[in-house]
């Protein structure tokens, strides 16, 4: 299969984010993308392709054009207004019940499209964000010229960000622009999230609307980020009551019940029948993941793989969250093996 990439990820370096209580190094860093894309080439996967590049126009189908403009000055609004700081934009304050929403300056804005402090805005952020954007579409063009497969090895990630806000290490939804663009083709796409997080951008952009079927399996946000939204009882509202799947697990979650979870996941996919499937391929499910408590090892990454395969529908995989520098690529390599082979 083919695989898109872009060294212009390597610009987004956040050095640390606020989290767990505390100021920490960042642990979505550019060595993630690196070493898969190393390993992709190691183990011969397929061609690893620079990504065409796509018109904003894709992007304003899924996102609000006054978060997108706010991006792509944000660091330089952060810069203007503090200038002797080192740090990367990272929010403060937000408009919580009974404030009012205000973009008048970068601190308000940062406030009004912000969900959390553990994604900062760097100056070279948006560059590899808007270049993520180009990768999906990229690989989603090329699956409808007649491909059966490929992947975008994106990051930042995406399936956190929703129309007009960013956290969760992301900031455009590189799965929801992807599958917007093949709805605008004539298409029926679903999404099935596999990251360790709920994909709650993902959720919230498609919550109404029954044409994109979103099934997700995660950690049950009543221990785990992004702790608002992913519960059982999410069904879709309006137009779209039906297709929207959560289906939480415990912490500790290993193989048996995961596979268990993942035939229903599969059961409901069959029964839409989508055109393509785009899926949120998170690795940080992994036993030895440093931020999250599953336990699916190496091998099962593989069974991961095939048995998407036997769907038989035309796959998307967008990379998403995975924090084990030493299993990363190994365990990303092995879905698409999986997946090639099944
Ligand atoms: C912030 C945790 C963000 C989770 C990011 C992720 N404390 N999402 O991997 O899939
Ligand atoms: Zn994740």
């Amino acid at each position: 299969m083919k695989t898109f990439y872009s060294p212009v990820h390597l610009a987004h370096a956040p050095a640390q984010e606020f989290e767990m209580g505390r100021m920490g190094p960042a642990v979505e860093v550019p060595e993630r993308v690196e070493r898969v894309r190393a390993e992709v080439e190691a183990r011969k996967l397929g061609p690893i392709l620079p990504p065409a590049e796509f018109p904003d126009d894709a992007i304003l189908r899924i996102h609000d054009a006054k978060f997108v403009s706010f991006l792509t000055t944000a660091h330089a609004d952060w810069r203007a207004r503090y200038p002797k700081s080192t740090v990367d934009a990272i929010p403060s304050v937000w408009p919580a019940r009974g404030l009012r929403i205000s973009h008048a300056d970068i601190e308000s804005r940062l406030g009004a499209y912000a969900f959390d402090t553990a994604t900062p805005i760097t100056r070279g952020t948006w560059e590899a964000t808007r270049t993520g954007a180009n990768i999906v579409l990229s690989a989603a063009q090329c699956i409808h010229e007649g491909e059966r497969a490929a992947f975008a090895l994106t990051r930042p990630p995406g399936h956190h960000a929703s129309a007009e806000m960013f956290g969760g290490y992301c900031y455009l939804n590189n799965v929801a622009i992807a599958a917007q663009w093949f709805v605008d083709r004539g298409l029926r796409p679903a999404v099935l999230d596999v990251d360790y997080h709920h994909g709650n951008g993902t959720q919230a952009i498609f919550y109404a609307r029954g044409d994109v079927l979103f099934v997700s399996l995660h950690a049950d946000p009543s221990f785990a980020y992004p702790h608002f939204l992913g519960f059982a009882d999410e069904p879709g509202e309006n137009a779209g009551e039906g297709f929207n799947l959560n289906l939480p697990l415990p912490r500790g979650t290993a193989w048996p019940a995961y596979a268990e979870a993942l035939a229903k996941a599969i059961t409901r996919l069959r029964d839409f029948a989508p055109d393509v499937l785009l899926v949120s391929l998170g690795l940080d499910t992994f036993e030895d993941d440093p931020i999250c408590r599953f336990r699916i090892r190496r091998e099962d990454y593989l069974r991961l793989g095939e048995t998407l395969a036997r769907l038989g529908t035309p796959t998307l995989f967008a990379f998403e969250g995975g924090y084990n520098l030493d299993a990363l690529a190994e365990i990303t390599a092995n879905v698409l093996e999986g997946f090639a082979s099944g």
